[in-house]
């Protein structure tokens, strides 16, 4: 199906060319032509699917939504309207607004907080864990109203915070730890379940997904900002490496139900499977309570002649963006897909010099508009879990009807087709980093 495809495309791409040069348009060589007409998200596609449907039982464990049990008698939950609007440290000020938590307003330090002021933002299964920290109000003894968080009493909250250190590199502090031993002694009030068998609490890795799955910053031209039916979900998964220090590889397939194309829509295809990729390491040797990004990867027509994939580590990561103000969470990783096609690049000039050849360049960002806000997407995240115990497989509850994490059919962002773009499933197996 990929010759199919390919040859389709360049019939195309010849034909649109031999359409340029009739015009008289000249400055592109022909081999650079063709790679950028080459579609990178194309996937070989020999998987007849069989065998999926059994692997689907886990789908309807969706681990995080336990923690939803202890939200329902969580009154003071009803602050979070006031928290939304806030950014982490500042929230304290909103607490005045909880009636009975006056004593909150000079604490500055109230990491709770901030996963309050996340809560207004999640539409994901995640957030209901982060929900549970309105009763971490108790790290500030004085706080009268979460008092009466009695229903989830006996366990302590989770809590997080994420923050830059002083080399700009995106960290992450939680009570939550990694394995579920420690989960469980700590009594935080999640699920300490390992449902997907790798050793580390599922909790902690929807926590990571959520937090660092990053904002999409699109460019004025994208399509998908106007387009009512276009649909935006990614795809995670967490793993934990075997090292000295305590790491995890974090996947993060971003989900796009269409691709637009470039140069009138040419090289369009339902599905599009971009995707970044992070490996967190624990500086403190411990046990995921304290992370830091490690390395980063943004694909961009990965696995094609004109990959423009780049991994960061070391000094580069300091290249990477982040917002402060865009995300309640306080602190959130940018990147910036290249319009209509979505290629993900870390940085608006990485984006934007791919190329200057008519076609084959990128434009990212959104320049000259008076809402540059409604061009940030922050996608909800569900995680796959792995391989071999899988948590989420079909992608129907997403958006995405027809696909599935886990098969080796290519992804057609639940628009069915064919020609669509790379098996989800390739996003979150193959490590950017070995
Ligand atoms: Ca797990
Ligand atoms: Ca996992
Ligand atoms: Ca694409
Ligand atoms: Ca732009």
């Amino acid at each position: 199906m990929k010759v199919t495809m390919v040859h389709d495309q360049q019939l195309r791409w010849a034909l649109f060319f031999g359409l340029l040069l009739s015009l008289g348009i000249a400055g592109c060589d022909d081999e650079s032509d063709v790679q950028g007409a080459v579609d990178t998200d194309s996937s070989d596609v020999s998987d007849t699917g069989a065998g999926d449907a059994e692997r689907d039982v886990a789908d309807d464990v969706d681990a995080p939504d336990i923690a939803d049990t202890p939200d329902v008698a969580d009154t003071p939950d009803v602050a979070d309207t006031l928290d939304a609007a806030d950014t982490p440290d500042v929230a304290d000020t909103l607490d005045a607004a909880d009636t009975a938590d006056g004593q909150d307003i000079a604490d500055v330090s109230d990491v709770s907080d901030a996963a309050d002021a996340a809560d207004a933002a999640d539409t994901s299964d995640a957030a209901d864990a982060a929900d549970l920290s309105d009763a971490t109000e108790t790290s500030d003894g004085a706080d009268i109203v979460d008092a009466s968080d009695v229903a989830d009493a006996g366990a302590t909250p989770l809590q997080f915070e994420m923050y830059l250190d002083d080399q700009n590199v995106l960290n992450m502090r939680t009570n939550l730890s990694a394995f579920p031993q420690s989960c469980v002694a700590d009594t935080i009030e999640v699920s300490c379940e390992d449902l997907d068998q790798d050793g580390i609490t599922d909790a902690w890795e929807q926590l990571v997904l959520e937090r660092f799955v990053p904002l999409l910053r699109f460019d004025e031209s994208e399509q998908l900002i106007n387009d009512d039916a276009a649909v935006l979900h990614a795809v995670g998964r967490v793993a934990p490496l075997a090292t000295a220090l305590f790491r995890a590889d974090v996947y993060i397939m971003l989900g796009y139900s269409r691709d637009y194309g470039s140069c009138l829509g040419i090289s369009s295809h339902n599905g599009d499977s971009e995707r970044v990729a992070l490996r967190l390491v624990d500086l403190e040797g411990a046990d995921g309570r304290h992370l830091r990004i490690e390395q980063a990867y943004t694909a961009a027509h990965e696995g094609s002649v004109t990959d423009n994939g780049v991994v960061f580590s070391g000094e580069s990561l300091s290249e990477l963006v982040y917002d402060i103000t865009a995300d309640v969470t306080g602190t959130r990783w940018v990147v910036f897909p290249a319009a209509d096609k979505h290629a993900t690049h870390a940085t608006i000039e990485r984006c934007e010099s791919v190329s200057v050849i008519p076609c084959v360049d990128e434009d990212c960002a959104p320049d000259g508009v008076d809402d540059p806000g409604n061009y940030d997407r922050i996608p909800g995240v569900v995680n796959a879990g792995e391989d071999a115990h899988r948590l989420f497989d079909d992608l129907t509850g997403i958006g995405f009807p027809g696909d599935f994490a886990w098969t080796e059919d290519e992804f057609c962002g639940g628009l069915g087709g064919s020609s669509c773009s790379s098996a989800v499933r390739e996003k979150l197996l193959d490590n950017p980093f070995e």
